[in-house]
């Protein structure tokens, strides 16, 4: 797989525009501004393909991204920006429901988490929600450049505790800005794809 062979497919608000394709998709799930973005663009070697931005609350669609006619990436608008309406909520909530319970082509999601903090109520909620109908998750902790090293084991260990980690998923500690986990992050996506 060429993975600087990237382009955008469609951004997409319903099933009804979803590729219509055999490949395998992996989607990318967490709070506005953990870092999905960058994480595919970080993935693909490139600045800027994924829409990364500080302000919060802006990939409102799935974006559908090909990577080599071989797999998709899914960004999927993130959870937790407080300053959505309850009706935008709504509409959000269907729209991650419906792709998540029933997209076929979904091989695993993508669950990233900052790993700076205990884990959001909308975190834990999310991780549940993915176990719930059994769909495989990679936890990602990113923003790992943020944290001293010596203290990584302490960090994975909170955020495992309050997710009530499941140890047959992957977890893996991750930054875009110096690309730790980069290659373990491809091992586990690709893990799922074959
Ligand atoms: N230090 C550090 N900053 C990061 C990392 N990943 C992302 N960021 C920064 O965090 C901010 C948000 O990143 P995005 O990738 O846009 O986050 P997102 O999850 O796609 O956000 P939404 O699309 O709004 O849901 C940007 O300012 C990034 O530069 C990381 O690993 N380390
Ligand atoms: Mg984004």
């Amino acid at each position: 797989m060429n993975k600087h062979n990237a382009e955008i497919v469609i951004s997409a608000a319903s099933s009804k525009q979803y590729p219509e394709t055999d490949m395998p998709e992996i989607a990318l799930a967490g709070r506005s501004n953990v870092g999905k973005s960058s994480f595919i663009n970080t993935l693909l070697n490139r600045k800027n393909l994924a829409r990364t931005s500080g302000k919060p609350g802006k990939t409102q669609l799935l974006n559908f991204y090909n990577i080599d006619d071989t797999i998709h990436f899914v960004d999927v608008p993130g959870y937790g920006y407080a300053k959505v309406s309850k009706s935008e909520r709504a509409k959000w909530g269907k729209m991650i429901e419906e792709y998540l319970t029933t997209r076929s082509n979904l091989r695993a999601v993508v669950s990233l988490v900052d790993m700076r903090h205990e884990p959001s109520v909308d975190d834990v909620q999310m991780y549940e929600f993915l176990k719930y109908y059994g769909i495989p998750v990679i936890l990602v902790a990113t923003k790992a450049d943020k944290i001293p090293r010596g203290k990584w084991n302490k960090h994975e260990s909170m955020i495992k505790k309050a997710l009530q980690f499941d140890s047959t998923d992957d977890f893996i500690i991750f930054s875009s800005v110096d690309k730790t986990g980069y290659d373990q992050a491809w091992q586990a996506i690709e893990n799922h794809i074959d």
